[in-house]
This record gives C-alpha cells, structure tokens and sequence, in this order.
C-alpha cells in the first residue's frame, strides 16, 4: 500500500485538504490513516480501544455513567510556555512577550523529529469547527494525531466530524494542525505557531493546552492573529448571559488569568435573595468578538466543552460543575477512589480509604503530597452543564454590553469599577496583573502583569494587539462598557474582605444597572468606584469596615501601581501604542490632584 493510498478517504473530494494529510503522512509514516467521522459508534470504537490499551480507565458506571480516568506522563501535567514558539518571518512580529524562531529553522528542526513518527500507530483525521454550525464567526481546523485520548477529548471540546468537513467544502481556508506525542520527553516537546501559514505543529506533549490543538493554539493564538488581520477579536474571556426578575437579558464577557474562577463565574449559582436571577453560560474560556450590524460586539464562544480545573472544585464553589461532570466525561489526573470514582483535593468531602493518586500509587490519608494533580482536569461537553445558554449555540453569537477584567490581587485594586471610557477600558486591561497567592500570613504575593489575561496566549505582538483592542473601538459604534474587578482583596492579617463564589452576583448586578444607566458610582482617577450603599447587600453578612475597604481607592497604592505598569509598558518597546502611555501618564496626574486618600468613602 502507498501512503497516498493509506490516506484516501470517502469524506471528502477537498484537494488541498487530502494532499496536505498526504504530505503529513509521507513525512510521519503512520501504519494506518483514519478520518474520524465523529459518530456515537467511532467513539465507543476508540473508547474500547483506549480502554484495551489502558490509556482509559473505565470509572463506576453506576457512579458515573460513562466516565474513564486517564493518567498523563508525569512529566507532562501541564501547558509549557517556555516550549510554546510563535514562528513569524520577522521576531518583532512576534513581539517580546513570545519565544520566537523563524519559522523556515523550526520547520527544519521540527521535520526530523517527525519523520517517520507515527511509525506503529495510527494517524488520526480530526475535523472540527470552532463555533457554531454555520455562524459568520466559525472557523474549520483538522488535527493530525496519533493520540486516541486526544480525539476522544476533542470530541467533547469542539463540533467534530463530518459536519467540520461538510462546512469546509472544498475550501483550502482551516488550520492545519499536526500533532504527535513521539516519546512524551520533556527534551524533545514543541508547541510551535505559524500564524502565516495557519498553522500548528506539536510535538512530545499528550496533554491538554499542548494537545487539543482546537484550544490556546488556535481558538487563541493563531485566531488571535487572523482577528487583528480580518478586524475582529479572540479573547481569553468567559461568555455569561443574566436574566433579571423583570426578563432582561444581558451578555457580559470577562478575561481573567488561570486560576481565578473563570468557570466558576461562567456557571454562577446566585444568592438565595436573587434566586429569582438566572446566570447562564454561553462559555467558560474563549470568546471571538465581532462588530455585528447593529455597531455592538457580539461574541460566540468557539468550544463545545470545557476542560476545566478539577481541585477545588465543590458543590460551594460550583454547584453546575459537580452537576455536569456526573456523566460522559473524561478526568485526567484525578485520585481514584476503591469504588472507581474520582476525588480531588477541595472536593469538600473527606478522602475516602485506599485512595488512588493521580500517578497510581496507593495514596495515604495525611500525606503531604496531593492526591489528584494540582491541574488535573474535566473534560466535559457544555450540554452537560444544567445552566447552559439557550444562546450558547447561537450562529449570530450574544450582544455583549459589559467587558470585565480582572485579577488576583490583595491590595490596590478595588472589588469593581468602571473605566472611563473604551480607552480607558483597553488601558485597565492592559495594566491588569495577578499575584501569587501568598497562603494564611497576608504577604502579598509576586505580581505578573498579565494584559487582558493573554500574556501566554497572544499570537503575535503584545504592542500591537493593545493597538489592535484600540483601533477596534473606530468600528464600534455602541462599545460595551468595561469594568476591572478584584474578588481577592485582602486585609492587614490576610483575611479576604469579600466572599465570592456565588456573591459575586451582587457585583454583576451592579454592572447591569451600570450598562443601563441604573446604578451610582463614585469618580475617581482610577474609575468609577460603586458606594457601598450602590450595591444590593441585601441578605449578606458582611462588616461595614470590610465593605469599604474593598471598595477603596488608595492614592499610595494606585501610585505605585502605575509606576510598576509604566515599567511593564517599557518592556513591550516601540510597538506599545503611545495613548496608553498617556493614560498611564494622566492617571498620575489625576492621582497627584486628588485631594482625598480615600474618595469613595469619603465623598458620599
Ligand atoms: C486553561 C488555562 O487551561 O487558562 O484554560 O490555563
Ligand atoms: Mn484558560
């Protein structure tokens, strides 16, 4: 049999679509070429042959129904930045923020590593679209993988199949993305961009962001690129809709650095005094954001699934999750309970006798290593989650009127405030930053400037992406507004002044009033800062003192706050757009003429 022959396939007539799987094959040399259809009967098919090989781990099906375990590499539990290259002609498109290669040497460096890679496996078609079916917003990828846990997880995390080739035609337009596990050595792993080119190559990862090609590679990465050339934007956001008593619907999109909540928010279980509130979700992770006929931004959230953090997740933190994750999921990396379910640490029940850890040694009640990885994951289709949006699958995507950023942080930044205006707005998300978490003692962790939460994920240069956010605004003829929050705020002992989780409904019900012109805020230099009076505390125990200290603006602080983010603007060079600089610069100004330390509580 020839290799051409090995990758004919019935699915589709696409010339450029079949040569270049042809080239991929010639290079890598896989016994077999299978294109995955995406069926109900492909997926058992590969299930039970995951679960022969042992990559799967069938979980209590009584328990879980449909559920399997999988245990990475130990060596491979994570994204690797410092293995994640943007390979543009030049290296100042790439920008200071990403590690660079001309893409010609990484082609070079890359094809001996793959040749004849797949030698002894099977070379997997994977066709997907991000988005939905349909939607001006979507855009077709096919993965090349030798990894069957991948495929699965795909299957789950984007529309696959058939129905991907069947909206890419006979179109040459989708990213082309190869990736092979070789012999999972951290020496020999790259996950390697060429935005030119549309696309992806990796190589020596099984794991999540490194090997679901469909997610940071390219619903971020290289969508990030094709955004800032066709006028459009891809985002590290969360997508909610909110109905209020009275039927309002509103779409918020909000960016916040790993680790944050980010699904936690996007799946909000509110108060019992706003049970009459309804949160929805449209995603938990991505947003592509688009000028809509009507002059507003609209957005669709590109993933069919969530890859979402296990640790910590419980029925306090996220009622929806534990709900979704109770079947036709796949967990990696988790503990093993003697019953063949899962547990992890934060789960908020105790850990059972003869646990599993994550790497599959028996795991001692006491012991000080954790018993299910730090990011160890679910991977989860979103028609699991109880609180989906009927809108989540909409091809116009959901009218966004409010834009958060927002961080960890235990001082400066107050629970929430409004910018001033869009570039005011672009400016609070390219200052926004998060710090370490610094446990019981208060300190204050190291702080990453992390802008708009895309540090890691931003395809091309960080001075022109801050460029590109404001030039958008030239199109936008109704901008959404955009607000920084702060969940994290600490006091003197270390103490968080304000509880989250589901309160965090209090904040966003301030933000819809905003929007609507509702609610009142206090200016100051940095934003528009709510009273305490000017949010709905109704049924919640929290001490006045606490209250206006997360609400307040410290002149002090705030100072030198610019001065650390006028330092992280210098770093970006000669492509940082000079009108934040000029925020940066009038913001100290604002700050040295301000009379009161504390304007929020003080002026009203
Ligand atoms: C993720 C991340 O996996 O942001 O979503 O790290
Ligand atoms: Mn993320």
């Amino acid at each position: 049999m020839t290799q051409d022959s090995r990758a004919k396939n019935s699915m589709t007539q696409n010339a450029a679509l079949v040569q270049w799987v042809e080239e991929c094959a010639r290079l890598t040399r896989p016994d077999q070429v299978i294109w995955c259809d995406g069926s109900a009967a492909e997926r058992d098919r590969l299930t039970k042959q995951a679960v022969d090989a042992g990559v799967l781990l069938p979980l209590n099906h009584n328990k879980r129904p449909n559920c399997y375990l999988h245990r990475s590499n130990p060596n491979d539990v994570a994204r690797t930045e410092q293995l994640t290259f943007i390979c543009t002609p030049t290296k100042e498109e790439a920008g200071p923020t990403n590690n660079w290669s001309a893409p010609d040497e990484m082609y070079a460096r890359m094809r001996t590593m793959l040749d004849g890679s797949m030698r002894g496996r099977t070379m997997h078609v994977v066709p997907y679209v991000m988005g939905p079916l349909g939607s001006p917003f979507s855009r077709v990828g096919i993965e090349l993988t030798d990894s069957i846990y991948v495929v699965l997880n795909m299957r789950i995390m984007t529309r696959m199949g058939k129905q991907a080739l069947d909206q890419l035609g006979d179109s040459g337009e989708f990213n082309k993305g190869l990736h092979c596990t070789l012999d999972v050595n951290p020496d020999r792993r790259l996950i390697c961009h060429f935005p030119q080119d549309n696309t992806i190559w990796s190589i020596g990862s099984g794991y999540g962001g490194n090997a679901l090609l469909s997610k940071k590679c390219f619903a971020l990465r290289i969508a990030s690129w094709l955004g800032k050339t066709q006028g459009w934007l891809a985002e590290h956001m969360l997508i909610l809709g909110l109905e209020s008593p009275r039927g309002e619907k509103t779409y918020i999109a909000a960016a916040f650095p790993s680790a944050c909540g980010k699904t936690n928010l996007a799946m909000l279980t509110p108060p019992p005094t706003f049970k009459d509130w309804k949160v929805t979700t449209i995603g938990d992770d991505i947003a592509w954001l688009r000028v809509g006929p009507d002059g507003g931004l609209w957005a669709v959230n590109p993933e069919a699934g969530y890859f979402g953090v296990a640790p910590g997740t419980s029925y306090k933190s996220n009622l929806n999750a534990m709900k979704m994750v109770g079947h036709d999921s796949i967990f990696t990396n988790v503990a093993l309970t003697p019953d063949g379910d899962v547990w992890w640490e934060g789960m908020d029940t105790e850990p059972p006798d003869g646990l599993i850890d994550w790497k599959g040694d028996a795991w001692k009640k006491g012991s000080k290593d954790k018993a299910a990885h730090p990011n160890s994951r679910f991977t989860t289709p979103m028609t699991n989650n109880p609180a989906i949006s009927p809108m989540a699958d909409n091809p116009q995507g959901v009218p966004i009127s409010a834009i958060i950023f927002g961080g960890r942080r235990a001082t400066t930044v107050p629970l929430v405030m409004e910018s001033h205006d869009w570039t005011h707005g672009v400016f609070m998300g390219a200052t926004m930053g998060s710090e370490t978490t610094a446990a019981a003692s208060g300190a204050v962790g190291v702080l990453r400037r992390d802008p708009m939460a895309m540090l890691p994920f931003c395809g091309y240069n960080m001075g022109e992406y801050f460029g590109h956010w404001l030039a958008m605004r030239r199109n936008i003829s109704r901008p959404p507004k955009i607000f920084l929050v702060n969940w994290f705020r600490k006091d003197s002992e270390g103490n968080f002044l304000w509880p989250g989780y589901g309160e965090n409904m209090r904040v966003l019900k301030w933000i819809v009033d905003r929007v609507n012109g509702r609610a009142q805020g206090v200016p100051t230099p940095v934003g528009v800062v709510p009273h305490a009076a000017d949010i709905d505390l109704t049924g919640l125990e929290i001490a006045p003192d606490s209250i206006r200290r997360v609400l307040a603006v410290n002149n002090s602080e705030w100072h030198a706050e610019m001065e650390s983010a006028a330092k992280f603007f210098g770093t970006i060079g000669k492509s940082m757009p000079s009108e934040l600089a000029e925020s940066c610069r009038k913001l100290v100004d604002d700050l040295d003429g301000a009379a009161a330390e504390e304007r929020p509580a003080a002026s009203r």
